[in-house]
């Protein structure tokens, strides 16, 4: 019984033993939350729920109560949530980044994320004007333009057309923006959650101006959301008839809100800006619009005064998850390194993994599928000696792109840039298992 406290308790359960290991993982968060207390609620949210320490009254040979009563029946939770045990596993915000949460930004918990797939309760959050409500009654996708004929669609007419599910990541352009010039924030979750990997579901954007009857000067088009911020981006028509995707469902369910509900673009490799979201508006023209997101926002200044523009690719990049800063190392044996790895311009072929800094590199196994524009999964079986360690991966695409370090990347861009930080993330493992964000390279 659970009661019965007389039953001796195993020599490695002993609480000595379990108590390095619970202090280990509260120091861990402990540095996080000391460097989330200057970012007000995030420091609130990082506080622990639960000692990771087991209760020997629930181990063998003790049958636990669990086993002994029944649970609560089918529909006490008719949609279903995770497991209190997993109440840290949530998105969190960095107040001091932005001057309001409707114009703000929801890290993806990256570090507590298994295969390649993004739960929908954690898919990265940015919004411009909040999140509209939208009754799917009340909304409709407009074609309009350059077209033979000009359509207006309801959501009932584009869920009869033939559907197409495949797995994308969404990237901010800004996702790693605060990093450009040294290790700023010590959290996988915020240096590298902006990014999101889903199975889509929608209508070929190539479907729609088909029907629509592109004229033979259409050269781009222009993309709306109907929430407040009316966000829009221009597209060229070549992107636009090759595999952008009108998507009314993720991950087998219809859109979050926060994902754009009841319609948005999937734009697959692109910046995350061009994904609009709460669609309602698609103009064809013959050349670009110049909107406030491709002049102001989405350029990238370079060190002759000259910006960038019309970076759409999010280019080959990978992070380790498995150790960060916020999953510490517990004592010197056997781990896999784990991580993920993503392009914008096609497959990953191959992930390296270094454990000193980028001194010496072993070739990962990919986990699969390493699908087009997608997520994937990379693990390397790792021995700590107790000593520190730099841990970093470096990843080549199908194009034979290979993923820069920090000091290349700065040689072509310079230090103004806030967008398209694909380098190289290091992690110092120091020998109590605490892991930090540091630049080597
Ligand atoms: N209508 C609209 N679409 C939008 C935005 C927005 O604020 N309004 N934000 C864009 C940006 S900057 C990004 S990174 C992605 C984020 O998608 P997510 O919130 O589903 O992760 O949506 C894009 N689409
Ligand atoms: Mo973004």
């Amino acid at each position: 019984m659970s009661e019965d406290t007389s039953i001796p308790v195993r020599p490695e359960e002993s609480s000595a033993g379990s108590s390095v290991a619970a202090n280990l993982g509260r120091r861990g968060f402990l540095r996080a939350g000391a460097l989330a207390a200057g970012a007000g609620a995030a420091g609130a949210a990082l506080r622990p729920v639960a000692a990771a320490a087991a209760d020997p009254a629930n181990l063998p040979p003790n049958v636990p109560p669990h086993s002994q009563y029944l649970g609560p029946g089918v529909v006490t939770n008719p949609y279903g949530s995770p497991s209190p045990f997993e109440a840290e596993v949530v998105r969190r915000n960095v107040e001091w980044l932005t001057a309001t949460t409707e114009s703000s930004v929801s890290f993806t918990p990256l570090t507590d994320l298994h295969g390649f797939v993004t739960p929908n309760g954690l898919h990265f959050e940015r919004h411009h004007g909040g999140i509209p409500e939208i009754d799917p009654a009340d909304h409709r996708l407009m074609i309009h333009g350059l077209v033979e004929r000009e359509l207006i669609f309801t959501m009932e007419e584009l869920m009869r057309l033939p559907p197409v599910s495949r797995f994308h990541f969404i990237e901010c352009a800004a996702n790693g923006g605060m990093e450009w010039r040294g290790a700023q924030l010590n959290r996988c979750q915020f240096t590298h959650g902006m990014i999101s990997c889903c199975q889509w579901t929608g209508v070929p954007l190539k479907t729609l101006l088909e029907t629509a009857g592109l004229k033979p000067n259409a050269g781009w088009i222009l993309v709306e959301g109907a929430d407040a911020s009316g966000l829009n981006r221009s597209v060229p028509i070549e992107k636009a008839l090759d595999d952008a995707l009108i998507a009314y469902a993720q991950n087998g369910e219809r859109l979050r809100p926060e994902q754009g509900y009841p319609l948005r673009l999937v734009m697959p490799g692109w910046e995350g800006n061009i994904s609009i979201k709460w669609l309602r508006r698609i103009e064809v023209g013959d050349k670009a619009w110049y909107s406030r997101e491709e002049t102001s926002k989405y350029t990238d200044l370079l060190t002759d005064g000259i910006a960038r523009q019309f970076t759409w690719v999010q280019e080959a990049k990978s992070v380790v998850t498995f150790p960060a800063p916020e999953k510490p190392v517990n004592g010197a044996g056997y781990y896999t390194i784990s991580g993920l790895a993503w392009s914008g311009r096609g497959r990953i072929e191959r992930v390296d993994v270094s454990t000193d800094g980028g001194r010496n590199w072993q070739t990962a196994e990919l986990q699969g599928p390493a699908l087009d524009k997608c997520l994937t999964r990379f693990q390397m079986p790792w021995r700590w000696n107790g000593e520190s360690a730099l841990i970093q991966s470096r990843c080549i695409d199908s194009t034979g792109y290979v993923q820069p370090t920090m000091t290349q990347l700065q040689d072509l861009r310079g230090v103004n840039s806030i967008y398209h930080n694909n380098a190289i993330q290091t992690w110092l493992v120091n020998p109590n298992g605490e892991v930090e964000n540091v630049r080597v390279a």
